[in-house]
């Protein structure tokens, strides 16, 4: 009961003869009632004095030391009560604002007569308030309610943004080529301002008919969900935040910002791909903090890896690849082999996850995938190859299968971007990618009748003669780690990535439309040619032009540039339309049969790449920076600045 309620009683109990309460309650109260006080006996007397010093304690008890009485007046039951603050500390640092309840609690623990004042000057507060209260009409409290809370909310907001409480202080140094120059070209620069159009054609049909939601269906003019991400929102705009950065969209980049500061919220009870909320969001919002400086980029990236650390609760440490990011339960996708873990998923942690560490001074987020490496490490390989599965509560590999497109791809990419981005001191990282080249040149790479070369895809040592359009990262991957491969080998790598790129093209070349399919075959009479129905789809993927990029800043050879721009025809003939850009169901036909979703990554990775591939080399040099395999830009960590040991925990 609240003590508020005792208080009648207590004063009338004072009053001349009501020492029994209500007349004519309890089964004895008519007689004792109508006797004056002379006529008790001694000893009742003295029973009625030890009730009547009880009940009296208990009122006090009741009302002083019952442990959330004031919060019960001030707080909840009554809509506010607002308490004195406690004194500045010494030296004149602002103070959190008060919580509810903090004032009385804090009060009575300080103890002292000026406390004992205090208290009751905040009963007396409340019981005024509460009488207000129930003056008022039940909407006008509830309106109090909701004011009451919204500014409990804003206030917590503000002490967030003031500074992100855990989070080292850090000197934010802008990493060279974050901005670069205008094309020399004219016909360069005119080509990069159309890629540009094409990013505010994109971005403005998503901010009109789907803004905050994590893509467009640019054909029905709506929001696009897809459960990769539960129901964390905002795929779209964190993914675009640094392609908007260096288009030099300040006013979109702006808005996309404020966007994150408002609303970007990982506290629902969501099961996620970790996978892709890490490329995405996490990349997403630690590049946009490495280009822009805005620590807004930074807290909510460590954040986010905070709620992902729960995935890696498995006896390997190799983690789930879904996880309920409010619960902590994760799980594997339950189509894959034996409860396995997916290479490309467990494998495309490890940039953004040294970064987390570099970033908050945690180092549990880089320990985190150097035991994935570890684990790695102490299996065989079978032929020196990596299946794409793996269990991780045995720790041994599920099917044998191996690609180096879907399931496999990013993981071989992120051992030599770890070894890159470490500025080059990761050693196990450089020694695991050119051994795993080694094998899949021996084992996966096949030249067809026609002088295609091409990667297989090997099962339970099978080949089967299909190249995803996935793969075609690998003609880019080859190229930028042409540079460290061992003596005689650097030619050797950068034509691997040469002819990867020649059959990617081919792949678009040979359709109707000049955009690739999702799968090529190079096997009953075809050569990079989809047959089946199923494989005919263009998602609006950016692989192949990621190749071009990279072909095109390692050996300047102009038909990149070339090849680049035929991409560009194509997707604005056959997937602009009014509302933004959408995939195509199939490559081979007339006319555009429109799958009415804009990927997240046509903004962050096929836009970004082709906009990179018209600029100059100045602009995120590739000594500086590094990409993640959704082309989210991270600089190179210098060993010189201290950072030698994170690489290599
Ligand atoms: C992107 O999300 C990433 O590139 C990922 O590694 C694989 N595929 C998509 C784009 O095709």
């Amino acid at each position: 009961m609240p003590a508020a309620s005792l208080l009648p009683l207590f004063g009338s109990a004072a009053g001349p003869g009501t020492l029994g309460g209500p007349a004519g309650s309890g089964a004895g109260g008519g007689g004792r009632k109508a006797a004056g006080p002379g006529a008790f006996r001694l000893t009742e007397k003295f029973v009625l004095l030890l009730v009547f010093s009880a009940f009296i304690t208990l009122c006090f008890g009741a009302i002083f030391f019952l442990p959330d009485s004031s919060k019960l007046l001030s707080g909840v039951f009554f809509h506010s009560a607002a308490l004195q603050p406690p004194p500045p500390p010494p030296g004149g640092q602002p103070r959190a604002p008060p919580q509810p309840g903090d004032g009385a609690a804090a009060a009575a623990a300080a103890g002292g007569a000026g406390s004992l004042e205090r208290i009751r000057a905040d009963h007396e507060r409340a019981l005024r308030e509460a009488k207000e209260t129930l003056q008022k009409l039940p909407e006008e409290i509830r309106r109090d309610i909701r004011q009451d809370k919204e500014k409990l909310l804003q206030d917590a907001r503000g002490r967030k943004e003031a500074g992100a409480p855990g989070l080292p202080q850090r000197l934010f140094r802008q990493p060279i080529g974050a901005v670069g120059q205008e094309p020399a070209d004219p016909d360069v620069r005119q080509k990069r301002e159309k890629i540009k159009e094409m990013m505010k054609h994109a971005w403005d049909n998503y901010k009109r008919y789907a803004w905050g939601l994590n893509e467009l269906k640019p054909i029905s003019k709506q929001g696009h969900s897809s459960n990769l991400f539960g129901n964390i929102q905002g795929a779209t705009i964190v993914d675009a935040l640094d392609t908007l950065y260096i288009m030099e969209m300040k006013e979109e980049f702006k808005e996309a910002k404020e966007w994150v500061e408002k609303n970007l919220d990982f506290n629902v009870n969501a099961e996620i791909s970790v996978f892709e909320v890490n490329i995405r969001f996490v990349g997403g919002l630690l590049s946009a903090y490495y280009l822009s400086g805005e620590e807004v980029f930074r807290k909510k990236a460590v954040e986010l890896g905070e709620k992902l650390l729960p995935a890696f609760n498995t006896p390997t440490g190799i983690p789930w690849a879904l996880l309920n990011i409010k619960s902590g339960i994760g799980r594997n996708w339950p189509w894959a082999s034996g409860g396995s873990s997916i290479l490309a998923e467990f494998g495309t942690l490890h940039l953004e996850f040294v970064h987390l560490s570099h970033l908050s001074g945690n180092p549990v987020f880089a320990e985190k995938v150097m035991n994935i490496r570890k684990v790695l490490n102490r299996l065989d390989k079978p032929e020196g190859l990596y299946p794409n599965y793996l269990n991780p509560s045995s720790g041994q590999w599920g099917q044998h299968h191996v690609s180096i497109g879907g399931l496999g791809d990013s993981f071989y990419e992120y051992l030599l971007k770890a070894w890159l981005m470490s500025d080059k001191t990761d050693e196990d990282g450089k020694k695991m990618y050119y051994d795993a080249v080694q094998a899949i040149e021996t084992h996966l790479i096949r030249k067809s009748s026609g002088g295609l070369t091409y990667i297989a895809e090997w099962k339970g040592g099978l080949l089967e003669h299909k190249m995803g359009h996935l793969t075609c990262f690998a003609g880019g991957m080859f190229a930028l780690g042409a540079d460290g491969a061992p003596s005689d080998k650097t030619g050797h790598h950068i034509e691997l990535g040469a002819e990867i790129a020649r059959t990617c093209h081919e792949s678009y070349d040979r359709t109707r439309m000049k955009l690739g399919p999702e799968a090529f075959r190079f096997d009953g009479g075809v050569e990079a040619i989809a047959t089946r129905q199923n494989e005919k789809y263009y998602i609006l993927r950016p692989e192949v032009i990621e190749t071009y990029m990279y072909m095109w800043r390692l050996t300047h050879d102009p038909k990149y540039r070339q090849w680049g721009w035929e991409a560009v025809e194509a997707l604005e003939k056959h997937c602009r339309v009014d509302g933004g850009y959408s995939g195509i169901r199939d490559v081979y036909n007339n006319h555009e049969s429109h799958d009415d979703v804009q990927q997240s990554f046509f903004l962050s990775e096929t836009l970004k790449y082709l906009y990179l591939l018209f600029s100059e080399d100045d602009l995120l040099p590739f000594e500086h920076w590094v990409f993640n395999t959704e082309a989210h830009p991270f600089p190179v960590l210098r060993k010189d600045d201290g950072n030698k040991e994170e690489n290599q925990k």
